[in-house]
């Protein structure tokens, strides 16, 4: 699961690069037969080791970087909001462009240096090479330092596991949806960062047979109307959209949440409305208290009341959504 998280190194600075490369290089001495080839032989040492380390860390940094794929919609579109796809494409060009041309100058250079006639024009051709490679990396600056960037970003994002089924649940901060993760899941929830929620989102797991689903908890994002939203968190927000199998949406009834019922279906019609192909479950929690029940299926976290008709009914919606997407197989 998204190994990538892990493989993407730390990103040196331009001067970083320089510096290791230039460090390499001082260490390097090859004797020859006379003073001369001494000289020329030493400084082809350096030259091939200066752009050997730095084409091979290059290209290391272009890899690491995960190919965006478009079954991975959703860590596709947290990237594209915290990162900016043509951004991260464009600085990752760049770098590729100078391991070209690191590996270019390190040719051309070789080549004087073994064709130069002297200890000078040695001297002269290696100082060159230094000072045309020193600007071609230094060129690359900025781009370095927004891939390290990008990189800190991915390393933070939530770590949900895109290929199994997922629960994402919903409803006004305070209506139970915690208490619920936690009584439906079978190990302790995780919290996992997830970008534009102060508290990360929590993750669970509900182990039915032999299978697990994905339970998600997502404060701060799919409680508030999604219409006061910027675009960004919105897309953010939207990302779960390639997650959920199903949403439940929590209403709390007896209002102690501190937000009305009207409030809470206005919260509802307005999560309905952003994500009309994701199958919605419908309850009021807090069975357990007095409160305007609105007719649906009621459940309290807190007593157990209702919950195992709760996970029956995700579970049934959950193999009606793999049923539905095995028939989308081409045959
Ligand atoms: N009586 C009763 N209280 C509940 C029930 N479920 C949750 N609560 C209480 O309601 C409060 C909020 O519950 P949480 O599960 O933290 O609510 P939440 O929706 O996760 O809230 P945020 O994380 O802030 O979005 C807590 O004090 C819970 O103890 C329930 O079924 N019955
Ligand atoms: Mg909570």
């Amino acid at each position: 699961m998204q190994d990538w998280k892990r493989q993407i190194p730390t990103i040196m600075t331009a001067q970083e690069l320089l510096d290791r490369a230039f460090a390499r290089a001082s260490r390097v001495e090859v004797s020859g037969a006379a003073a001369f080839d001494t000289v020329k032989k030493t400084n082809i040492g350096k030259i091939t080791a200066i752009g050997d380390m730095t084409t091979t860390t290059l290209l290391k940094y272009v890899r690491s970087f995960p190919r965006m794929e478009k079954e991975d919609e959703f860590y596709s579109q947290l990237i594209d909001v915290l990162i900016g796809h043509e951004k991260l494409k464009k600085a990752l060009a760049n770098l590729s462009w100078c391991a070209e041309k690191c590996s270019d100058l390190q040719r051309k250079y070789l080549l004087k240096v073994r064709r130069a006639p002297n200890i000078d024009e040695v001297a002269k051709a290696t100082k060159e090479f230094y000072g045309r490679f020193s600007s071609v990396i230094n060129r690359i600056d900025p781009d370095l330092m927004f891939c390290q960037k990008a990189r800190d970003q991915l390393r933070h994002l939530p770590a949900v596991d895109t290929a199994v089924q997922t629960v994402v649940i919903a409803g006004y901060p305070n209506v139970g949806k915690s208490q619920l993760v936690e009584r439906i899941s079978s190990a302790k929830p995780a919290v996992a960062p997830y970008p534009f929620t102060t508290k990360g989102v929590i993750i669970g797991h509900l182990k039915s047979g032999w299978r697990t689903y994905q339970v998600i908890d997502t404060p701060g994002l799919l409680d508030r109307e999604l219409e006061k939203r910027n675009a960004i968190e919105l897309q953010a927000i939207l990302a779960l959209r390639y997650l959920a199998d199903v949403i439940v949406f929590l209403i709390d009834p007896s209002e102690t949440c501190g937000y009305t019922l009207e409030r809470q279906l206005a919260l509802l019609e307005s999560v309905k409305s952003n994500f009309p192909d994701i199958p919605m479950i419908e309850v009021d929690s807090k069975a357990d208290l007095e409160g305007r029940f609105t007719g649906r299926p009621r459940i309290s976290a807190l007593t157990g009341e209702g919950v195992d008709d709760l996970v029956a009914r995700i579970e049934e919606v959950l193999k009606a959504q793999r049923v539905n997407d095995l028939d989308k197989l081409p045959t």
